[in-house]
């Protein structure tokens, strides 16, 4: 079992060769391609394991720009695909893991000193205020604490309150470090902004009002729309050189069967509820799903839209996944707090009050910086404090092993989810050389041959049976090869009858019993081919 430390894009890739490298009779087949680079020109790197041949299931490490213990997880994965438990899996399904899919933004968290440093750097700069400039004015270090953290500033039109000044006091809620946002309410006695820290760089009145980067998690073809409680971000889905890599990679596999997406922090797993509903074509596979990974893991799947007020979610790799490539999707959050003993209200899972409390118990108040008055240089009298980078995503170094090995197998369950094709024939002698010949196809797998939002999305593949006649051997009647439609696991498709003719035997010959094969195929399921034989 690995020790684990965070890691840059240097120490992923030198990993990743040496997973390629290492050599053994039980080991997979392991290959490393380089599917683009990063903005930066940083190779992103992609890990194939297991059969080519047989259904592939994507997993990727940290996409966004605060993801470390993603990539770490993704990884981890990779050395349990390499140990006994893989080879199970990889009987059944192959494997393609990125583990860090935004390289540029990964170094700038991770750093020189640790988690903390600028978050967002990857995907290439973007001119959101149309000055001609990309990427101008962006978070800075203005106290020079080695850390971009929050500023809040009273002011009439500011949309937070301070929840010392609405709570009960002396309980945990009222935490005078705590902000809560209200939305803008003039008769309110005190109102706040919440900004990042910084400064007007570029000197045009407003305040890191065009940072660089891109959120590569809102950048991903689908539902994109610049609406939503999250934007889609950027000028069109793919911009950045990262996501567009991304895209094509997986719209370039016709034998993809599902999507994991390891992240570092949350609640409860995701799956796709994309657009609205649209994922929901295929909820009895989910929730089979999400059972095998609640067993395997612990942990319970939610829709992502309820993280978002049951909005769609822009951009999304779940929403790529589900609405263009017609596949499962699921976001795997390698940690999570439980909720905190001593503060009685209500909730679903840990809130920020939690995360205060947990702050002052584990981390003993390290991962906040309180509120600290400073003068800002256009803005005037602002405070600077907040949550550290990282505090709220990443997993503390000394906790990081332990979450990652509780997550990180959750992939190996999609195996059972694969399907599998067989043939089932029976061949009856008509006489005068004539055979009847019937023949349907069995989904012998986990897993339906094309889910519902493939078929909607045009993705899916008829399951094909063809009849192949032996030398002597002719079609009479019957098509050459039939398309079969969908099959569902454990289900058969309509079966297909043919009539077959076998020229007379040479003198003092025995006829021989071999007639033809037939071949069933499909792109996710492969290939499943069986004898006719004459009776
Ligand atoms: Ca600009
Ligand atoms: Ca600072
Ligand atoms: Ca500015």
């Amino acid at each position: 079992v690995e020790t684990w430390t965070y890691l840059g894009s240097a120490d992923v890739a030198a990993r990743v060769e040496a997973l390629a490298q290492r050599k053994g009779a039980d080991l997979p087949a392991v290959t490393v391609t380089e599917y683009g680079r990063s903005t930066a020109g940083k190779p992103l790197l992609a890990l194939w394991i297991g059969a080519p041949e047989k259904p592939c299931v994507l997993v990727h490490g940290g996409l966004a720009a605060n993801d470390a213990a993603g990539t770490v997880a993704c990884l981890d994965f990779a050395e349990r695909l390499l140990a006994a438990q893989g080879a199970e899996a990889l009987k059944a399904v192959s494997y393609v893991l990125l583990p860090a899919p935004n390289p540029d933004a990964l170094d700038a968290f991770v750093g020189k000193t640790g988690l903390g440093g600028k978050a967002r750097a990857g995907g290439g700069a973007l001119d959101r205020d149309q000055d001609g400039a990309k990427g101008e004015d962006g978070p800075d270090d203005l106290d020079g604490d080695g850390a971009v953290l929050q500023m809040r500033r009273r002011s009439a039109s500011g949309a937070w309150i301070a929840a010392a000044d609405v709570e009960p006091s002396r309980t945990p809620q009222a935490d005078p470090r705590r902000m809560i946002e209200r939305g803008p309410d003039a008769r309110r006695q005190v109102s706040y902004e919440v900004l990042e820290e910084g400064r007007d760089d570029d000197g045009d009145g407003a305040v890191n009002e065009d940072p660089p980067g891109m959120d590569l998690t809102r950048q991903m073809a689908g539902w994109w729309d610049d609406q939503g409680p999250w934007k889609g971000e950027g000028g069109f889905a793919g911009q950045a050189p990262e996501t567009r890599a991304l895209m094509e990679l997986s719209f370039g596999l016709p034998n993809l069967l599902a999507w994991y997406g390891f992240r570092s922090e949350g609640p409860v797993l995701l799956r796709a509820s994309e657009h609205g509903g649209l994922a929901d074509a295929d909820n009895p596979l989910y929730d089979q799903v999400a059972a095998a990974l609640k067993a395997r893991v612990g942990i319970d799947t939610r829709r992502a839209s309820e993280f978002a007020g049951g909005r769609p979610n822009p951009g999304s790799d779940l929403d790529w996944a589900a609405a263009h490539l017609g596949v499962v999707a699921f976001a795997l959050p390698v940690w999570r707090i439980a909720k905190e003993e001593g503060y009685g209200v209500e909730r679903p899972w840990a809130d920020e009050v939690d995360w205060l409390l947990w702050n002052d118990r584990v981390l003993k108040g390290e991962g906040f910086a309180p509120w600290k008055p400073f003068t800002h240089p256009t803005l005037g009298a602002v405070e600077i404090g907040g949550w550290k980078p990282g505090t709220r995503y990443e997993p503390p170094a000394a906790l990081l092993s332990d979450a990652v090995h509780a997550v990180s197998s959750a992939p190996l369950a999609h195996a059972g989810f694969a399907p599998h094709l067989d043939v089932d024939v029976k061949v009856e002698d008509r006489g005068s050389g004539l055979f009847e010949v019937r023949a349907r196809v069995t989904n012998t797998g986990g897993g339906p041959t094309d889910i519902t939002l493939a078929v909607q999305r045009r993705r899916d593949m008829a399951v094909r049976l063809s009849l192949v006649p032996e030398d002597g051997v002719e079609r009479v009647a019957g098509p050459a090869k039939a398309d079969l439609g969908t099959i569902a696991p454990g289900a058969f498709s309509p079966e297909v009858k043919w009539l077959v003719r076998r020229a007379p035997p040479r003198a003092n010959r025995a006829p021989d019993p071999l007639l033809a094969s037939l071949r069933a195929e499909h792109r996710l399921a492969g290939k499943a081919t069986v004898e006719v034989q004459a009776p």
